[in-house]
C-alpha cells in the first residue's frame, strides 16, 4: 500500500489546539449541518467546510458547491496551518480548494467509501485527525476486497494518493474519552482536497 501515508503525531498538542480554535470560528460562520444521502438517509457525522468549495450531500446527490447549504453564504477560508501541510505533502504549487470538516459525536461512524467527487485524481487527499481516536478501515479500489484497520489519533495526518487515491476507506468507530482535546469529547476529521479542475 504505497499510496497511503500515515504520519503519526504530525501535529503537536499546541498545533492541535490552535486548529480547534480556528475551527470554532469557522463553525460559527458556517454552522455544522447533517447531510443526507441521495437516498435520504442522514449521515451520523455532522459536517461543514472551509475553502472556495465545500462538499455537500442531499437528495440531489454528492457534489462540491461554493455556498453553505443552509446559510447560502460562501465558506470561510482554509486555516494557514492546513495549507502548509498540503504544500508539504501533496502539492507545493496548487493549493487545495476544499476542506471538509466532519464532527463525530457519540456513536458516529462513516461507511466504506471512495473519495471520487473531485475533478482530478492526480491530487491526493490529506486528512487531519483531532480529538478522540478513530478506528479507520482501508482496503483496495474494489468494494468487497481485503481491508486493514489503522488507528487515527489526535494530531495524526494521513494521505490517500497515487495507487490508493481511490481506495475504499471508512471509520468503524471512535473510541470515547481517548483524548481531552475537544471540550465535550468527540472527534474532528479534516480532509483537504483539490476539488475543482486545475
Ligand atoms: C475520517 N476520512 O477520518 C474519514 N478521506 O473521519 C476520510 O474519509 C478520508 O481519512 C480521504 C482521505 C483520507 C481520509
Ligand atoms: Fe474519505
Amino acid at each position: 500500500m504505497t499510496g497511503f501515508q500515515l504520519l503519526p503525531g504530525r501535529l503537536d498538542r499546541q498545533a492541535q489546539s490552535d486548529l480547534v480554535a480556528a475551527l470554532d470560528k469557522i463553525i460559527v460562520a458556517a454552522p455544522l449541518f447533517t447531510p443526507v444521502t441521495p437516498g435520504g438517509q442522514p449521515f451520523s457525522v455532522r459536517m461543514t467546510n472551509c475553502g472556495r468549495l465545500g462538499w455537500v450531500s442531499d437528495r440531489a446527490g454528492y457534489r462540491y458547491q461554493a455556498h453553505h447549504p443552509v446559510t447560502g453564504l460562501a465558506w470561510p477560508a482554509i486555516p494557514k496551518a492546513l495549507l502548509a501541510l498540503w504544500a508539504e505533502y501533496v502539492d507545493s504549487q496548487v493549493p487545495p480548494d476544499a476542506c471538509l470538516i466532519n464532527l463525530y459525536g457519540q456513536g458516529a461512524r462513516m461507511g466504506l467509501h471512495q473519495d471520487r467527487d473531485e475533478a482530478d485524481f492526480r491530487f491526493g487527499v490529506l486528512s487531519v485527525s483531532l480529538g478522540d481516536t478513530a478506528v479507520f478501515r482501508i482496503g483496495g479500489t474494489k468494494r468487497g476486497g481485503k481491508t486493514r484497520s489503522v488507528r487515527l489519533s489526535s494530531g495524526d495526518v494521513c494521505i490517500l494518493a497515487g495507487e490508493d487515491r481511490l481506495a475504499f476507506h471508512g471509520i468503524d468507530r471512535v473510541i470515547s474519552d481517548s483524548s481531552q482535546l475537544i471540550s465535550g469529547g468527540g472527534r474532528i476529521n479534516l480532509t483537504l482536497r483539490k476539488a475543482g479542475a486545475p
